[in-house]
């Protein structure tokens, strides 16, 4: 079958039309060609389509089953089916003119009855991908390898009790990190899908640290010896599936880096809705993971904030976004990473052309959000403040300090000296903020 040209009712990629575009379907901010900073907004953005929200999730919840009757859900050969899904997946991505992907090798094709099996189906659908991007625009941003789904990967994956699943697992990994290396893939991406516990009645969290330490370390080898460029990324996520996940969150993720000596390899993908599932702002975990030196990529989408749970909604929200990408461009861009859209359409959303709205939307959202944080940096709106704020630490006095040229005495002398009173000095946070609101 290949309904792929019949499956959306759009048939020409959505061009730019300016914020007074007439059509519904028209990028209002997002001109990919435009220059902002040296770079085009296109190359600045590196927007990718995920395949497993947009492809593979059939719309079920907790309390329902499927709503979008997707036809390659239907049908009894599986490889079929997912030659099908591959042929609709490109043309999204030709509808949507986006430079980049990213796929589980669970999303691409069935599972076979044995590891041996389910490798050469992903290997099969992979020549697919290779021969569609031969002439297609797309390319890989990162591929993965679902470790969680399954049900021998209930009690984790690296961390299982049982380390007959730990080297399931890694064979599922090879497969999956070699087939991204063939299709070009910029980063690879293990997100720690079941690496946590639901009690610690039947748990050693020490040694299933030790076990994921092990797994991540075994990764970075194989990537060296295959010759694969890109970082391997880790996934920050507090909570869901599992009651408490190793990765918790940027802080915890780096501490896990630095003890298991990673930091040179791997790096961070953030998520809004992780980051707020973690108790923290989307921008906070950004910012930290920059301050640390640990900042790979981004999956974008959004969480409610009346919900603790990972809705994965389409980011639209632009006053969120313009301060994370204030301090993603303050710190130079994205290098390898760039923005995959890990988020689905809602349960209501039927209609297939629903999946070209959520991503123009959001398209358009974020591009919204970067040019005003690229105007706010041109016009150092916060970096100036901040810069003052912080000046006496750039002075001799602050640069001794931190070189560690003074003892505690020293600095105990010097303010126990006459006349030494300095002055607090206002933090101006609603001056910041409203000099933010002229941008949004
Ligand atoms: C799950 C999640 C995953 C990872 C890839 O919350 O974010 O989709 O991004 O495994
Ligand atoms: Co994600």
């Amino acid at each position: 079958m290949n309904a792929a040209s019949e499956f959306f009712t759009i048939r020409t990629p959505i061009a730019y039309g300016g914020a007074q575009a007439s059509t519904p379907l028209a990028f209002r901010w997002y001109d990919k060609d435009r220059v902002v900073r040296g770079r085009r907004l296109e190359d600045h953005l590196r927007f990718a389509v995920c395949y497993w929200h947009s492809f593979c999730w059939p719309g079920l919840d907790p309390f329902g089953g499927e709503t979008f009757l997707r036809p390659w859900h239907h049908g009894s050969d599986a490889m079929a089916q997912a030659r099908a899904k591959a042929d609709v997946a490109f043309e999204l991505f030709h509808l949507l003119d986006v430079p980049f992907f990213a796929f589980h090798d669970a999303d691409a094709a069935p599972e076979g009855r044995t590891l041996a099996e389910s490798v050469a189906n992903l290997n099969a659908i992979a020549d697919v991908f290779e021969q569609k991007m031969a002439t297609a625009k797309v390319r890989l941003l990162w591929g993965t390898a679902n470790l969680f789904s399954h049900r021998r990967y209930m009690a984790g994956a690296a961390t299982n009790p049982d380390p007959e699943i730990f080297t399931y697992a890694a064979g599922q990994v090879r497969a999956a990190l070699e087939v991204t290396h063939r299709l070009g893939g910029q980063n690879y991406v293990l997100w720690g899908g079941r690496e946590g516990y639901e009690t610690l009645l039947n748990t050693d969290i020490g040694r299933e640290l030790d076990q994921l330490g092990r797994f991540v370390s075994l990764v970075v080898e194989h990537k060296h010896k295959i010759g694969f460029k890109g970082p391997i990324l880790i996934e920050p996520k507090p909570k869901e599936p599992t009651k408490h996940q190793y990765d918790f969150d940027v802080a915890t993720c780096y501490g896990f880096l630095q003890r298991y000596d990673l930091l040179k390899d791997v790096k961070l993908n953030i998520e809004q809705n992780h980051a707020i599932l973690a108790g923290h702002s989307f921008q906070h975990e950004v910012a930290l993971a920059e301050a640390l030196g640990v900042f790979g990529s981004l999956d974008i989408n959004r969480g409610d904030d009346l919900l603790g749970w990972d809705t994965d909604q389409f980011a639209m929200n632009v006053s969120e976004l313009v301060l994370v990408f204030h301090e993603i461009l303050n710190r130079g861009g994205f290098t390898s990473g760039g923005l995959n859209f890990d988020a689905k359409i809602r349960r209501q959303s039927i209609d297939p052309d629903d999946l070209i709205h959520a991503h123009v939307g959001s398209m358009d959202a974020c591009a919204r959000a970067f040019l005003a944080a690229a105007d706010m940096l041109d016009a150092g709106v916060l970096t100036a403040p901040l810069a003052e704020r912080y000046k006496g630490w750039a002075g001799a006095e602050g640069r001794a300090i931190l070189a560690g040229q003074h003892s505690l005495a020293d600095l105990a002398d010097r303010a126990m000296g006459s006349g030494f009173d300095p002055q607090p000095r206002s933090g101006r946070q609603e001056y910041l903020e409203s000099l933010v609101n002229r941008y949004v």
